[in-house]
C-alpha cells in the first residue's frame, strides 16, 4: 500500500513553514528533497567510515570503499544492468553527457558525420554536442516536436540515417512532461550503425528504468533529483564502448601505469573516475535507491501519473491558463503561463502562500523558443505530494490571476 502520509513523514523539510505557512514543495524536476533515511547515511559514513577509497589498506579505506561500490551496484540494479564495469558515478547528468562528448565524441566524430538530438532538449543534452561539433565538424541535426509536445517521429525516420553516429534524448521533459519514445529512436539508431545515449534525469527518479529493455548505449541521471544528494549522478555505458572511448579527465586513480612520456588506462569503470569522487554522496544515493525500490518504482509512476492528470484537470479549468505539453500519458510536471503575467511574478506570489514552484525557461531556451514563450511556471510532483497540495496551487493560481487582473485593470 503507496502510503503518501508516511511517505511524508520520512522528509523532515516538509515540516517547515515558510512564514506561517505550510511548505508545498512543487519545484521536484529541479531538485528532490532528502528523506531521513538518506541524511542518515551520509551521517553515518561521515561519523563511522569516511576515509578516502580504493588506496588505503586500512580499516576505514576498506570499509569506504566496500560503501561505495555496493552503491555502485544497488544503482546498477536500479537500472536493471548486471554491468557494474559500465556504471560511472558522475556529478550528475551534465557532467555524465560531457563525459561521452568529450571522451567518445572528440574521437569518433568525423566532418559530415551527425549527431540527431531533439528540439525540446535540455541544455546539456544540446551544448556539449555543439562544442563536440564545432570540435570535429560534425553537424547537429533535430528532430521537431509536434503541437501536442511529443517528437515528430516521422521525421526522426527521415533524418536518422547513413550519416548518424549518435542520436541523443530526453527519456521524459523537465517542461511537457512527455515520456518519449527512446527505445523506438535506439532501434532507429542502430539500424544505422549509430549509438542512443538517453538522458534520463527526468525518467530514472520517476518510472521503472531498464536501461536493457531501452536497447540504449548511454544512460545518465542525476542523484539529487532521486532523493539523493547533490553532486553525484551516474553514466551507464555499454562497457566495450566505454572501452574503446578516451579517458575524459586525467589525473590519480584512472590510472594503470604512469611514465613521464604517458599513461596507460585503469580498468572500467575507474578510467572515468579521476580524483577523490563524492564517496559519501554516492553512498547517500544507494540509499535514496534502497528507499525508492522500498517503494516500488510502479508504485512512484502511478501516485505521480494520478497526482500528473489530477493536477492537469484542476488547472485546465483556470480560466486563460494555458497548459503545455500532451494531455495523455505525462509525467508529474505541469507547465502553464497566465496571459500578460510573467512567469516570475506568478511564482512569487505563490511562494508568499508557501508553495515553491519555479519559473523560467527551465534550461531549454530552444523548446521556449518552438512554444513560443519566453519562459512558463511549472509544479513538478514526487513521492510525497498530495492531492490538497495541487489543491492549493490551483487556488493559489486564481487568486493570481484576479490579482493580476485588478492591477492591470482587466477584467479578472
Ligand atoms: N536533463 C534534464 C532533462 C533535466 O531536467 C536536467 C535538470 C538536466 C539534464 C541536468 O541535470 P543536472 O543534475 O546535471 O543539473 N533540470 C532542471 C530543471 O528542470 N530545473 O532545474 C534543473
Amino acid at each position: 500500500m503507496y502510503d503518501v502520509e508516511e511517505i511524508r513523514h520520512h522528509f523532515p523539510i516538509l515540516e517547515r513553514r515558510i512564514g506561517d505557512r505550510r511548505l508545498v514543495y512543487l519545484d521536484n524536476a529541479a531538485t528532490s528533497q532528502k528523506p531521513r533515511q538518506v541524511i542518515e547515511a551520509l551521517t553515518d559514513y561521515y561519523e563511522h567510515h569516511n576515509a578516502n577509497i580504493h588506496r588505503g589498506v586500512h580499516h576505514l579505506a576498506e570499509e569506504a570503499t566496500v560503501a561505495y561500490e555496493a552503491a555502485r551496484r544497488k544503482i546498477a540494479h536500479f537500472l536493471d544492468t548486471p554491468d557494474t564495469a559500465g556504471l560511472v558515478f558522475t556529478r550528475g547528468t551534465t557532467e555524465a553527457i560531457n563525459l561521452v562528448a568529450y571522451a567518445w565524441g572528440r574521437k569518433f566524430l568525423r566532418e559530415g558525420d551527425e549527431v540527431v538530438i531533439t528540439e525540446a532538449e535540455h541544455h546539456s543534452n544540446l551544448v556539449p554536442w555543439q562544442l563536440a561539433a564545432q570540435a570535429t565538424g560534425a553537424k547537429l541535426r533535430f528532430i521537431p516536436i509536434l503541437e501536442d509536445g511529443t517528437l515528430d517521429m516521422e521525421e526522426a525516420e527521415r533524418l536518422i540515417g547513413a550519416r548518424t553516429r549518435l542520436v541523443g534524448c530526453i527519456h521524459a521533459s523537465n517542461v511537457l512532461a512527455t515520456i518519449n519514445p527512446v527505445e523506438r529512436l535506439a532501434e532507429l539508431a542502430h539500424e544505422n550503425d549509430a549509438l542512443m545515449l538517453v538522458d534520463g534525469a527526468q525518467s530514472a527518479p520517476h518510472l521503472p528504468v531498464s536501461v536493457e529493455a531501452l536497447g540504449c548505449d548511454f544512460f545518465a541521471c542525476s542523484g539529487h533529483k532521486m532523493l539523493g544528494p547533490t553532486g553525484v549522478g551516474v553514466l551507464w555505458g555499454k562497457p566495450e564502448i566505454l572501452e574503446e572511448m578516451d579517458p575524459f579527465l586525467g589525473g590519480g586513480e584512472m590510472i594503470r601505469e604512469v611514465h613521464l612520456d604517458h599513461s596507460t588506462w585503469n580498468d572500467l569503470p575507474y578510467k572515468f573516475e579521476a580524483g577523490t569522487m563524492n564517496v559519501a554522496q554516492a553512498v547517500g544515493l544507494g540509499a535514496a535507491v534502497d528507499y525508492l525500490e522500498s517503494l516500488g518504482m510502479e508504485n512512484v509512476r502511478e501516485h505521480e501519473r494520478r497526482l500528473g492528470e489530477y493536477a492537469y484537470r484542476r488547472l485546465s479549468e483556470i480560466e486563460d491558463l494555458t497548459l503545455y505539453g500532451p494531455k495523455r500519458e505525462r509525467t508529474g510536471i505541469v507547465s502553464f503561463s497566465l496571459p500578460d503575467v510573467h512567469p516570475h511574478d506568478l511564482s512569487q506570489l505563490l511562494d508568499e502562500e508557501g508553495i515553491a514552484i519555479r519559473s523560467g525557461h527551465h534550461c531549454t531556451q530552444p523548446l521556449m523558443r518552438r512554444l513560443g514563450v519566453a519562459a512558463t511556471a511549472r509544479a513538478s510532483f514526487y513521492v510525497y505530494n498530495t492531492e490538497e497540495e495541487i489543491d492549493a496551487l490551483a487556488s493559489a493560481i486564481v487568486r493570481a490571476r484576479e490579482f493580476f487582473g485588478a492591477f492591470s485593470g482587466a477584467k479578472p
